[in-house]
């Protein structure tokens, strides 16, 4: 993979290593599958197994609780590798890792960690994570779903939209306001009673990936399904911390892939008896393509290494996702130009990755809310409410 700036030397050999075993798995089981697989809206057979395997499920869990214990440069590595596959994997990995582990490991009980993470960590079960609603996205604390005390537990009404995995959970984590209007976290569990998770169909993005809803009519959830540790958006938005980081070093696999393709097209391609690579055009798209990703390589490297340190803040960490994911997205949009008829066509990666990205930019907070997360944070103003 492109590395201009020799990222790799601020790497260490675990890094490196990690980072390897990643890559070869992408060559190896994603790449020869994932362009049929998207055009057909199937999501990859047994995917959330192979992850496990490859340790790529809650990379930071510690290894008393099933997962491999690694460091957060690892992780980011780990979802660059991913992405440069398909947003879809790295998808996968990120909500089951910062969405679903995070959150049990950081405000469950003991007996939840020991009961969920280590089936999370292999994969044999499989999390989602419901936040946003049908009339509530990038206002998540205007949530309606509630939960109301019943006997030893309470019952959950509401209903979530646009979840990645729904269709194929065995449990979600979701985030409802209680009768004193705190918002709490729930493990709802495949097979409770009222609870339904019918499909999203007809995207034009994230094709290998399943999208749904997350219904809930009175679920019963008891008391021991409830996460002790948290009761406001401090543990969503916590979550959010931890799967943003992830797709600010995603993107950049994405934006590789496309890089590279567009490369080596263009330097095979002739037009007017010579390679479009010798056109001064094509080489501005390619030169330009390569600066805002030694960019985005070393905005990640640096948030990596602030948060093995507890020190990348929400704000650092909207500004990463903000710029990598719109660089990716930018670098997508070139690089397919540069294949000109061939770049619509699944024989390339380049318009998956395209689609993909849409997606990217809007989910786990908009481009425009990321944005203003900024605004607040340099203005002091929020222009929020
Ligand atoms: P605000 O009033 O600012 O704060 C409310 C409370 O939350 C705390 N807080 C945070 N805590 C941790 N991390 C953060 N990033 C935090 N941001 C805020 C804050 O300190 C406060 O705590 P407390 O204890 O004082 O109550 O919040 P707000 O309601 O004004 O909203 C702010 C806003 C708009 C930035 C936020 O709600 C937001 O980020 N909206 C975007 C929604 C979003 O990103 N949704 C993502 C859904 S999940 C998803 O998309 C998964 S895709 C998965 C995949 O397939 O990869
Ligand atoms: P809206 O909030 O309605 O925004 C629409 C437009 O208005 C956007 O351009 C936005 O930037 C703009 N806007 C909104 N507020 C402001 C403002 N204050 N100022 C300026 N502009 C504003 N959610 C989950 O909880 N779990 C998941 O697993 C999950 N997976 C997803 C998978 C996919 C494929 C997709 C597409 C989404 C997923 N989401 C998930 C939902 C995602 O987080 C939301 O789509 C996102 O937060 C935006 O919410 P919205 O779509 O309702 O857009």
């Amino acid at each position: 993979m492109v590395d201009y700036f020799k990222i790799e030397e601020l790497l260490d050999t675990e890094h490196r290593l990690v980072r390897d075993a990643v890559r070869q798995f992408v060559q190896a089981e994603i790449k020869p599958h994932i362009d049929g697989l998207a055009q057909e809206h199937r999501e990859f057979p047994g995917l959330m197994k192979k992850l496990g395997d490859i340790g790529a499920l809650g990379p930071f869990i510690p290894q008393a609780y099933g997962g491999p214990g690694l460091d957060y440069m690892a992780y980011g590595l780990i979802m660059q590798e991913l992405e440069a596959g398909d947003s879809a994997i790295r998808s996968a990995a990120s909500v089951q890792s910062s969405l679903v582990m995070y959150p049990i490991y950081t405000f469950g009980s003991e007996a939840q960690k020991q009961r969920l993470l280590p089936a999370l960590a292999s994969g044999e079960c499989i999390g989602a994570f419901g936040l946003t609603e049908p009339d509530h996205g990038s206002d998540p604390a205007s949530m309606e779903t509630r939960l109301h005390a019943d006997g030893d537990g309470y019952r959950l009404t509401g209903a979530k939209m646009w979840i990645t995995n729904a269709p194929i959970c065995d449990i979600a984590v979701v985030w409802a306001r209680d009768e004193q209007q705190k918002v709490r976290g729930v493990i709802v569990e495949r097979g409770m009673e009222g609870f339904s998770t019918p499909e999203t169909l007809h995207k034009w993005s994230l094709r290998a990936s399943k999208t749904g809803e997350l219904l809930f009519d009175r679920v019963f959830i008891p008391k021991e399904n409830v996460l002790p540790e948290v009761n406001s958006m401090r543990g969503p938005l916590s979550c959010l911390n931890s799967a943003r980081y992830g797709i600010s070093w995603g993107a950049i696999g994405a934006a590789i892939d496309c890089y590279e393709t567009a490369l080596q097209y263009a330097q095979e391609r002739e037009q007017f008896g010579k390679p479009i690579a010798a056109f001064q055009l094509q080489q501005k798209k390619l030169a330009e393509m390569l600066t805002e990703i030694s960019k985005a390589q070393l905005l990640a490297w640096r948030l990596a290494t602030l948060k093995n340190k507890d020190q990348a803040s929400p704000q650092q960490i909207s500004m990463a996702k903000r710029n990598n994911v719109h660089m990716a997205l930018t670098v997508a949009r070139e690089a397919r130009q540069v294949l000109g008829a061939m770049g619509i066509v699944g024989d390339y990666p380049i318009m998956r990755h395209m689609m993909n990205l849409e997606s990217v930019i809007t989910y786990e907070g908009t481009h425009d809310i990321h944005l203003l997360i900024t605004g607040q944070d340099i203005t002091g103003f929020s222009a929020f409410n």
